[in-house]
């Protein structure tokens, strides 16, 4: 199977029943499949919620190496509102000419050092390299602070031999302790400083909030986008035609990005938690139960996508659900969505061919479902136009 063929393992359950089941560390969880059902669900915070004890929503659950709640993602409306309006503002300066330029010029330089070298290790030598870089202008911190970062990982709470190491997430805890700290009282353009400054309904931010901001930051934007990344250049090197195609129509950009989105959905799931006794696609689910929104299985729904199971570049109707639906719609989006624009009209115009040495797949276990989310190493060799 070539390289950049991802599966849709949970086709035949969600047409079946519309569900999968797993246990999540003795937490028995409902998977919710269809796009339709996890939409529908998404958007109903009262029965399905995201504020619970932190890190339970999250799949696995990281409740055993978490006590402080990652903002605004683990809070329902209307208080998750209105620390979404704190941020939003921050967030959007992605679309910023000079945030726009500065990252070009990040992925410009990466591309350049790629097609210098004999061989890239794209996970930790490419992807974790420009994730990091392009997370200090989110943070909007000097370029010298992604070292540091970049020698955490591809996960800050997963190690090889533990997928849940609190003495890893200690390091980014007091990492960010000192951090909120030093920019308490400071005037700093830093996202640091901002949120320090900014008011909640008349009050200032605590340090546990920004910190719960800040863990998402970190977390939330870290193993996905690194697996965007390196995914999308796994399908370049399947598909080195489909880079001539971007460069001689750099419009097809938008689309082109949405679909590889799509296809890869870099977030299987998220969780929920269920407030009183219902039913899930006619399956009873108890109070206090999980389910989670299966984003992957959502976007390979042929009910909603033609060829689902391809990538089709121009794609005209895509309404996927990779960074999620509804009021919890990923706030990094107009950051990632960027970011990979970048990247991919900088391969379209600078690599003829990327080609795999070896490739050791990611391959997540949900119950009896096995999805490829990425790699643990791609080695390829970029060659120039
Ligand atoms: C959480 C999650 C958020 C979690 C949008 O996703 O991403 C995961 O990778 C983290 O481990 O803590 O931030």
């Amino acid at each position: 199977m070539p390289h950049s063929e991802f599966n849709d393992p949970f086709k035949e359950a969600r047409n079946k029943t519309g569900i999968g089941k797993m246990v999540d560390q003795d937490d028995p969880l409902l998977m919710v499949l269809s796009h339709a059902d996890v939409k529908a669900y998404a958007q109903d915070h009262q029965t399905f919620s995201s504020d619970a004890r932190p890190g339970r929503i999250v799949v696995p659950s990281e409740e055993k190496i978490r006590d402080i709640r990652q903002i605004p993602f683990e809070m329902d409306p209307p208080e998750h509102t209105a620390y979404r309006g704190v941020m939003e503002d921050w967030f959007r300066r992605p679309y910023q000419k000079g945030y726009e330029a500065a990252l070009d010029e990040l992925v410009a330089q990466s591309v350049d050092e790629a097609l210098q070298k004999e061989a890239v290790e794209v996970v930790t030598d490419f992807s974790l390299r420009l994730q990091s870089k392009a997370l200090t202008l989110l943070v909007n911190v000097p370029i010298k602070e992604a070292e540091t970062w970049i020698s955490w990982g591809t996960h800050v709470f997963r190690s090889d031999d533990n997928p849940l190491d609190s003495t890893k997430a200690d390091v980014l805890y007091q990492y960010l302790d000192e951090q909120i700290e030093q920019a308490a009282d400071s005037s700093g353009e830093d996202m640091y400083s901002v949120l320090s400054a900014a008011e909640l309904n008349g009050r200032k931010l605590t340090k546990d909030e920004i910190k719960g901001i800040m863990i998402l930051t970190f977390a939330g934007g870290r193993d996905t986008i690194i697996n965007a990344i390196t995914n999308t250049i796994s399908y370049f090197a399947d598909h080195p035609e489909a880079l001539d195609l971007i460069k001689a129509e750099p419009k097809l950009i938008h689309k082109a990005t949405e679909e590889l989105l799509r296809y890869f959905s870099p977030l299987t799931h998220m969780g929920r938690v269920v407030q009183e006794d219902t039913h899930v696609c006619e399956h009873a689910a108890e109070a206090n139960s999980k389910i989670s929104l299966c984003w992957a299985s959502a976007n390979r729904d042929e009910s909603v996508f033609d060829s689902p199971n391809e990538v089709v570049l121009d794609r005209s109707k895509n309404p996927h659900v990779a960074f999620g639906f509804g009021a919890h719609n990923c706030l990094g989006a107009h950051h990632t969505r960027k970011l990979m624009k970048s990247l991919i009209l900088q391969l379209a115009s600078q690599v003829k061919q990327i080609e795999v040495i070896d490739a050791d797949e990611n391959i997540e276990e949900w119950g009896t479902f096995k999805r490829k989310v990425g790699f643990e190493k791609l080695r390829v060799r970029f060659r120039g136009l």
